[in-house]
């Protein structure tokens, strides 16, 4: 029985596999007499969507009728990957559907593989944002999650000759079953024109922004299941539409093709993600797609409060919005001008009601990162909102300076506006004055922001600034990844695990049992097989399901120093030739990973890894020793198959650098034992999982920065440790690139003569120390099993349902709304 929650209406007396049918033939247009796989795979989709369709029509009801607040997650990014087991799982129907098509003939595993990821993110951030909108669901939380449907998600990387090419992500071009288009539900958008003011019937003056350009957003939802029971909530991601199909002018006038190209260039707005994880300084585009969907959300926000008859004075009551990072945070000067120049009310009614409604969280420290935007291009581009802006500014440094008067130099230091060269607007600070709450996403990120990053406004706001350690929902980094494992854990405590992940610690007295070690490493070992057959489908090479996997899986970032771990790689090769006799622990070392376009350096890191890969890989010395690989195109589906067979996790980010990391969260969950700094969120996987069962090493993020104060030299390092000496000279060398000796100079370069600004010298002596443990402590195979079996068992707080609950509890104050049962 496929329904849970009840009955479905439009579904009481149908199987599946009609279902499938009747979707590939009036759907799809196809003859279900000859299916092909991707017509089952669109069939399916299609049949197991439409058994969400009255769940959610029925939550989103019960949220209208019984007038309950909800959260606004505003992201412009998310990062869904696959729906189809995802829907599949919270339906509880895998079984079923597995059964259903292999009677048609057809696994559904492979068809799991004809889904294209939707990568509508970079990385962390868009993927965090999918795992709470998982756990909203999951914790019957009412929240719409708000973002952009790009038509070309994060590129598609491919290796040519071992250089990262971008190819574009054409995500949805044999069409997307998940996505509902609302194509007669359209927002106007306004961008550029400018600002008039005018006077009411009691003789008010309003402001009124008027002309410009107008481009209309479609809503186009994607449905999101909570776990077994009928809770359905919605993505709402906008779509750029022309306002017009054709500029009548330009066409009257016989200008057809440039009445055509305007409105394509319109539609331009949701066209392609930005591929960075860090700011697009410049790119107006970019602003327009802020503003653009933060415009058509608060429209449909403000459409639905209305409904509700009250005053808007008590948004806040009703509406919780968050700020994933600062990219939505024109929001606050748009509800602003909406409540202003739209109802009427007054700058001091209207301010206290956007601080209320308003929480922000930070993703990074890292000052290349912080968003700031020209004021000139705000001014042309929304010109009303940078008259609220500075209007902001003046009244809260009027605030600071009267609070603070001894400060003179306060005012400067938290201004809106930076005032050196080229006035720009710092949209951190916009943010922070502008909600309730700011987060940080980790303890000591958090504490890093409370006293160093905007240490002044913790001063100016006490208690404003608060954390909330990410997480990452079981049901994908689990259930869904490793079904093998999944398995044994049910098997063993049951599947309650699932929606309360403190429940693992029933695992913990099972460390201890030998018959159960035994399995739980069978299992990761037949992900390693599973892993090792898709590394020789993809890269063609083969890997030994027996030797150690160490993983590190993440954007290639100086900060995250992949490159560590390749001297570290180097040096284990050296080792290997110079004593070729002697035994070591064998290795296989995986990267993966895309990096930004424009990102020279890091692309310059993958390609050393695959030079160091290829001339490793067919040295015969090193056979059966050690292997390196770059698995191309890292993304969520990829990532599913990579983490199960990890053994050991690398997050050796520089402290203080990584905000929190939640690939150290994922792997951890899968048994894998971290080696890493005391950076990010390791710092709480240390505390839960124990000193002893994890490899911490390096610099701390406190003596990183005594160190950067005092004088940081890396030339020491390199003079004093001969294996580290080696490691630099046979790169310099060009031992990895024959062909071109001066190849990867940049890299050695930025080590040793521009400063090591990630200090990978000052922890590599150290790094290298932590890996002999690692290597001592996989040869014992029932310790190795045990610390693995009580990191899975020790990651319940790392549930994004603990996260979700922490933000409803004391940023959203909110409460869960369960879905009534259908009748
Ligand atoms: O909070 C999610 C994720 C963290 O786990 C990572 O540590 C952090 O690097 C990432 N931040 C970004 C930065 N983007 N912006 N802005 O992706 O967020």
């Amino acid at each position: 029985q496929n329904s849970i929650g009840g009955r479905e209406a439009c579904l009481c007396d149908r199987t599946l596999e009609k279902d499938i049918q009747r979707h590939m033939r009036f759907t799809m247009g196809r003859d279900p007499a000859k299916p092909n796989r991707h017509a089952c795979f669109m069939g399916l989709a299609y049949s197991v969507r439409d058994r969400l369709m009255d769940r959610w029509f029925h939550t989103q009801r019960s949220q209208y009728d019984t007038l309950a607040k909800r959260v606004y997650f505003l992201s412009l990014e998310f990062l869904p990957g696959r729906f189809l087991m995802n829907y599949l799982i919270s339906l509880k129907m895998v079984d079923e559907a597995r059964r259903t098509v292999e009677k048609m003939g057809f696994d559904l595993d492979e068809l799991e593989e004809e889904e294209w990821d939707a990568g509508l993110g970079n990385g962390g951030l868009g993927r965090l944002a999918s795992c709470y909108m998982d756990s909203l669901a999951c914790l019957d939380f009412p929240g719409y999650g708000y973002g952009i449907r790009y038509d070309y998600g994060i590129f598609h990387q491919t290796m040519e000759n071992g250089w990262q090419r971008e190819q574009c992500d054409n995500w949805a071009r044999k069409g997307t079953p998940w996505e509902i288009r609302r194509g007669e539900f359209l927002i106007p958008v306004r961008f550029y024109g400018h600002t008039e003011t005018r006077t009411d019937a009691n003789g008010r003056q309003y402001y009124r922004w008027v002309d410009g350009e107008v481009v209309m957003a479609m809503a186009c939802d994607i449905l999101v299941p909570g776990y077994g029971d009928g809770f359905v909530t919605n993505m709402r991601l906008w779509r750029a539409q022309s306002s017009r199909e054709f500029n009548l002018d330009e066409f009257n006038q016989g200008d057809y093709i440039g009445a055509v190209e305007a409105k394509v260039l319109s539609e331009n707005i949701s066209g392609v993600l930005y591929p960075s994880d860090e700011m697009e300084q410049g790119r107006e585009l970019r602003l327009k797609q802020q503003y653009f969907f933060v415009a058509a959300t608060l429209a449909d926000i403000m459409r639905r409060f209305k409904k509700l008859n009250r005053n808007f004075s008590e948004l806040p009551d009703f509406v919780a919005i968050q700020l994933n990072d600062t990219h939505p945070a024109i929001a606050i000067p748009e509800l602003m001008r909406l409540l202003m120049d739209g109802e009427g009310m007054a700058w001091d009614d209207a301010w206290p009601v956007c601080e209320k409604t308003f929480a922000y969280t930070n993703h990074t420290i890292l000052p290349e990162a912080l968003e700031t935007w020209p004021v000139d291009l705000i001014r042309r581009l929304l010109p009303r909102h940078m008259e609220i802006i500075f209007e902001i500014n003046r009244r809260f440094l009027n605030e600071v300076r009267t609070r603070q008067p001894s400060d003179s130099s306060l005012p400067g230091r938290v201004s809106l506006i930076t005032d050196s060269g080229q006035q720009r607007v710092r949209m951190s600070h916009l943010a922070i004055v502008g909600s309730h709450t700011v987060n940080g996403v980790a303890e000591l990120h958090s504490k890093i922001i409370r006293e160093d990053l905007f240490r002044d406004f913790d001063t100016v706001f006490p208690g404003r600034l608060a954390n909330v350690t990410n997480g990452i929902t079981p049901r994908r980094w689990l259930a869904q990844a490793n079904p093998l494992l999944a398995r044994l854990i049910n098997e063993t405590i049951g599947p309650e695990w699932i929606t309360d992940l403190d429940r693992l610690r029933e695992l913990e007295p099972l460390a201890d049992d030998a018959a159960f070690r035994r399995r739980w490493m069978e299992t990761k070992r037949d992900n390693k097989k599973r892993l090792a057959r898709y590394v020789l489908r993809k890269i063609g090479l083969g890997i030994d399901p027996d030797t150690l996997f160490s993983v590190q899986v993440k954007r290639i970032h100086e900060y995250k120093r992949q490159l560590l771990n390749v001297l570290h790689v180097i040096t284990r090769f050296h080792r290997i030739k110079a004593a070729p006799g002697l035994p070591v622990v064998p290795r296989t070392t995986i990267f993966a990973g895309k990096a930004a376009p424009a990102y020279h350096q890091a692309k310059l890191i993958i390609r050393l890894v695959n030079a160091v890969a290829e001339k490793i890989n067919n040295d015969p010395d090193i056979q059966g020793k050690l292997r390196v690989l770059f698995l191309p195109n890292y993304c969520v589906s990829q990532a599913e198959k990579i983490i199960p067979a990890a053994d050991l996790s690398e997050q050796i980010s520089t402290a203080g650098m990584e905000a929190s990391g939640t690939g150290n969260m994922k792997m951890s969950l899968n048994g894998a034992l971290t080696i890493g700094t005391l950076d990010g969120a390791n710092v709480e996987i240390m505390e839960e999982v124990g000193r002893e069962n994890i490899f911490i090493f390096g610099l701390t993020a406190g003596q990183v920065t005594t160190l950067r104060n005092g004088g940081y030299h890396p030339g020491t390092y390199y003079d004093g440790d001969a294996e580290l000496k080696q490691a630099l000279d046979s790169i310099s060398r060009g031992d990895f690139s024959p062909e071109d000796p001066h190849l990867f100079a940049p890299v050695v370069d930025s080590l040793l003569h521009q400063g090591d600004y990630y200090m990978l010298l000052a922890d590599y002596r150290d790094y290298l120390t932590a890996q002999e443990s690692v290597d001592n402590a996989f040869q014992d195979k029932e310790e190795w099993a045990r610390k693995s079996i009580l990191n899975t068992a020790r990651m319940g707080k790392f549930s994004s349902d603990r996260s979700v609950r922490e933000y409803a509890d004391r940023i959203w104050e909110l409460k869960p709304l369960p879905a009534v049962e259908l009748g």
